[in-house]
């Protein structure tokens, strides 16, 4: 069990991956994500909102071509440059107070090093990593299982449990958030993955068992978070009319790279006209304590907003950055 374990927590979950209200208190959807890898948070979002994230990345589907390669299968379609084109997705699923609880949770890093004699604690707040809107359609075959964690080269040791004090620093690179833009069933293409797998060494072989895996089957605005070690994929769409559209969140920690440069996607402008400063930070326009990402040796809002920041390199490693 992981080690927060109470024994109430233990008690009101049976064995399995679970299907929660979106009232439940973070703590127990912290648990049960230790406990499982994955967990599905009915109404996660109004259908209206969800409706207007939809109308939001219409255009970018649709001019989406075909994927070539392996990672997707052909019949699927991509929106991505979310946070640039749709800002109801941001708010409401990237900004989403419940993952991002859930995010600070297990993508914050807190270490101690010599200064010199002393040593000094510097804490590094995740970031958002990725966005994608994915499509699947009639007809397109199972995406192959992996772990999303593989894009940070990260390799895990198989353990038997959950503990904090040895994995909550440093275990997890991604937290995912999968809401549906459409009714995603076992039919149309729901995500699927293997409860349990967060906890695999790099070298066990994800063998799918149909009766072990979960699929996320959501309604409109129904979420699956899921940890990014554990193995998953979007599935076949056996139907012959349904269009299954998940979006699909990840941040990470706030020393590795983002997956989708938000530095690139977003102009500027943009980014001081559409954002709100907990969102600019979460974007990447952030120092990750004690000295990443800085600009001219500073907080890099500074070329935002240099009217309000006057402090100086020395300041970096202070925590000016956090929260505001
Ligand atoms: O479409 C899905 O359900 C999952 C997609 C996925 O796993 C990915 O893009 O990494
Ligand atoms: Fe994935």
């Amino acid at each position: 069990m992981p080690s927060a374990t109470t024994t109430t927590t233990t008690t009101k979950y049976p064995p399995g991956t679970q299907r929660v209200s979106v009232d439940t208190p973070v703590e127990d959807i912290i648990w049960l994500l230790k406990r499982d890898g994955g967990v599905a948070i009915n109404k996660f979002l109004d259908v209206e909102t969800v409706e207007q994230c939809n109308r939001e990345i219409a255009p970018r589907l649709d001019a989406d071509k075909p994927w070539t390669g392996t990672f997707f299968p052909g019949e699927t379609r991509r929106a991505n440059a979310m946070n640039r084109w749709a800002p109801t997705y941001t708010k409401t699923q990237v900004m989403n107070p419940i993952y991002q609880a859930v995010v600070r949770h297990f993508l914050t890093t807190t270490n101690s090093f010599y200064w010199g004699k002393t040593k000094k604690t510097s804490v590094s707040l995740p970031q958002f990593s990725a966005a994608t809107g994915i499509q699947i359609g009639p007809g397109a075959p199972d995406q192959e299982i992996h772990r999303d964690d593989y894009i940070h080269h990260k390799v895990h040791d198989e353990i038997s449990e959950w503990v904090d004090e040895r994995d909550l620093n440093s275990r997890e690179t991604a937290v995912g958030l999968f809401v549906a833009g459409t009714k995603a069933t076992k039919a149309n293409g729901a995500t699927r993955y293997i409860p349990g797998s967060h906890l695999w060494g790099n070298d066990h072989e994800p063998i799918e068992e149909e009766e072990k895996l979960f699929y996320a089957e959501l309604d409109v605005g129904d979420a699956f978070l899921m940890l990014g070690s554990c193995y998953h994929g979007g599935s076949a769409n056996t139907t012959t009319d349904e269009w299954r559209l998940v979006y699909a969140t990840f941040c990470t920690r706030g020393f590795l790279r983002q997956e989708e440069n938000q530095y690139l996607v977003i102009p500027e402008d943009e980014l001081k006209e559409k954002h709100d400063r907990k969102t600019q930070r979460l974007l990447g326009w952030a120092i990750s304590e004690p000295y990443l990402g800085w600009v001219d040796f500073e907080d890099p809002l500074k070329r935002l907003y240099p009217e309000e920041f006057q402090q100086g390199p020395a300041d970096l490693a202070a925590g000016l950055n956090r929260d505001d």
